[in-house]
């Protein structure tokens, strides 16, 4: 399989910690691409985004919470997206929201980049949804030892904040989250799939 990816996004991350967490990581290809200037990204994925994962026999997948289902269906199955009822709803409804907050987080980031030219009026929408889905996040019990596509979103969203605003703590007032992330930091599906700046000009 080949993943087509950017090492600053955290939809990319997430698949990749999926990957990972389901012992897949080592049949995936990585691609590094820049969504924004990669003509051939267009030509695998209508919209250009990052993640795309290729498999093997040609058929294209893309949308990150499509293409961890795929990859949980490949390693048997029910883990990362659990099979019914409430715990499968749960991981749902959170990768629904940490996908959520993490594109707010990248909106914002791109707003701030642009602010002195150009002050986007949507700054403080971007922010109130971060800050109101991690306070909501602060109640949801999550697990460190057995990773659900919650799980996974979460550790995503926590790591892209940091990534993006090492200086800005989320901390303060959210124990609970912060006590989570203490504890899966050191995950090797989360050490192993760290962001970074692009590498110069990546081509696959
Ligand atoms: N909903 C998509 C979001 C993917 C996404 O927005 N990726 C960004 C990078 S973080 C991208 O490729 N942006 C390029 C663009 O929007 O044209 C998913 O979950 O895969």
């Amino acid at each position: 399989m080949q993943l087509w990816i950017a090492f600053t996004s955290p939809f990319a991350r997430k698949v990749r910690i999926a990957a990972h967490e389901l012992g897949l990581a080592g049949e995936i290809a990585l691609v590094e691409t820049d969504p924004w200037t990669d003509p051939r990204l267009r030509a695998v994925n209508p919209l250009a985004k990052v993640p795309t994962l290729v498999l093997d026999d040609g058929e294209i997948l893309y949308e990150s919470s499509a293409i961890c289902d795929h990859l949980d269906e490949r390693a048997g199955g029910g883990r990362l997206v659990p099979r019914a009822g409430r715990e499968r709803r749960r991981a749902l409804r959170l990768q629904g929201l940490t996908d959520g907050a993490a594109t707010a987080a990248g909106r914002l980031f791109a707003a701030e980049r642009r602010a002195a030219t150009q002050p986007d009026p949507m700054t403080p929408r971007f922010e109130q949804a971060i800050a109101a889905s991690l306070d909501a996040l602060e109640t949801e019990p999550l697990s460190t030892e057995v990773f659900t596509m919650a799980e996974v979103g979460v550790a995503c969203l926590l790591g892209y904040l940091g990534f993006r605003w090492p200086e800005r703590d989320w901390r303060p007032g959210r124990p609970a989250l912060s006590a989570f992330w203490a504890a899966v930091a050191s995950r090797p599906s989360i050490v192993e799939t760290a962001h970074r700046l692009p590498t110069a000009a990546p081509r696959p």
